[in-house]
């Protein structure tokens, strides 16, 4: 019966055990897209410069974020791509910055998409300029990852201009086209390559999955399909407080306050000046 209850403990144990190791695993297992710093404090009228970073994330071909900021307080300068998904080889950045409604729409891609990036980094450093002193949410929305999962197909996909070649001039139209829904100027059909009247960053790794073919020659193509890595966003906030003086603030120094130091001096002099002549007219 003792070991009996020995054994039920310690397979109570073993369990909580596995289960313990398996709820850390799958924390650190979460995917994240988060700006750094996540509070940022920042004078009136200076630039500051905010990070868009990825935590554990695996086999990484491309990534879209869109972001929103009060354009009363402040503009983007602008995006730059960071270090991260250059670790797959070549890559195309792409970005589109309202300063007056407070948008920013960006993507990156690994062209020709070969390989992926696993791992946690930056994806861009976005530089905004502060013009007065109030707060702000950084907000992130439409945040895009997609890995390198694809399907074969017999068709010349990433081919938007029907040259029967896929190459920069598609990236360029694609990108030229990008963030725009049916019914907008910009949306142009032949680029749209799931047909779902909207121009993504999942039409962009059409063009990167097949970069570089020519049809008919090189089926087939691939279609970017179940790709898309589920993740977590975290926002920062920024507090843009009030301007300081350049300089510092002025007060005034009375006079006889700096001159004091010589008045002793000459009130010194004077006296030893008027008892040497004391001193000299007694011996007289
Ligand atoms: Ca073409
Ligand atoms: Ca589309």
């Amino acid at each position: 019966m003792k070991i009996k209850k020995i054994s039920f403990v310690f397979l109570a144990a073993t369990i909580f055990s596995l289960v313990s190791a398996l709820t850390v695993a799958h924390v650190y297992a979460q995917t994240f897209i988060y700006m750094s710093p996540a509070e940022i404090i920042v004078p009136s009228c200076e630039e500051f410069t905010v990070d868009v970073n990825v935590e554990g994330v695996v086999d990484l071909y491309a990534w879209e974020i869109w972001m929103c900021f009060d354009p009363a307080l402040m503009e983007c300068i602008s995006v730059v791509e960071g270090p991260f998904l250059q670790l797959a080889g070549t890559t195309f950045h792409f970005e589109i910055i309202d300063d007056t409604a407070g948008t920013i729409k960006a993507f990156g891609v690994v062209v020709p998409a070969v390989s992926g990036v696993s791992g946690s980094g930056t994806l861009a450093n976005v530089t905004f300029h502060c013009s007065g002193p109030g707060e702000s949410i950084l907000d992130m929305f439409h945040t895009t990852l997609l890995n390198g999962s694809a399907e074969l197909i017999w068709e010349c996909l990433g081919d938007a201009n029907g040259d029967l070649a896929v190459n920069i001039v598609d990236m360029s139209l694609v990108a030229a086209a990008y963030g725009a829904s049916d019914g907008d100027p910009r949306y142009d059909p032949n680029v749209d390559f799931d047909s779902n009247s909207f121009v993504d960053v999942t039409d962009v790794l059409t063009v990167a999955l097949n970069y570089g073919k020519h049809c008919p020659g090189d089926l087939p193509f691939l279609s970017p399909i179940n790709n898309v890595v589920s993740h977590s966003t975290i926002n920062a906030h920024v507090t843009q407080t009030p301007e300081t003086p350049v300089g510092g603030v002025w007060t005034p120094v009375p006079i006889l306050e700096l001159l004091a130091p010589w008045i002793a001096v000459a009130l010194l002099g004077v006296a030893a000046i008027t008892a040497g002549a004391r001193r000299f007219l007694m011996r007289q």
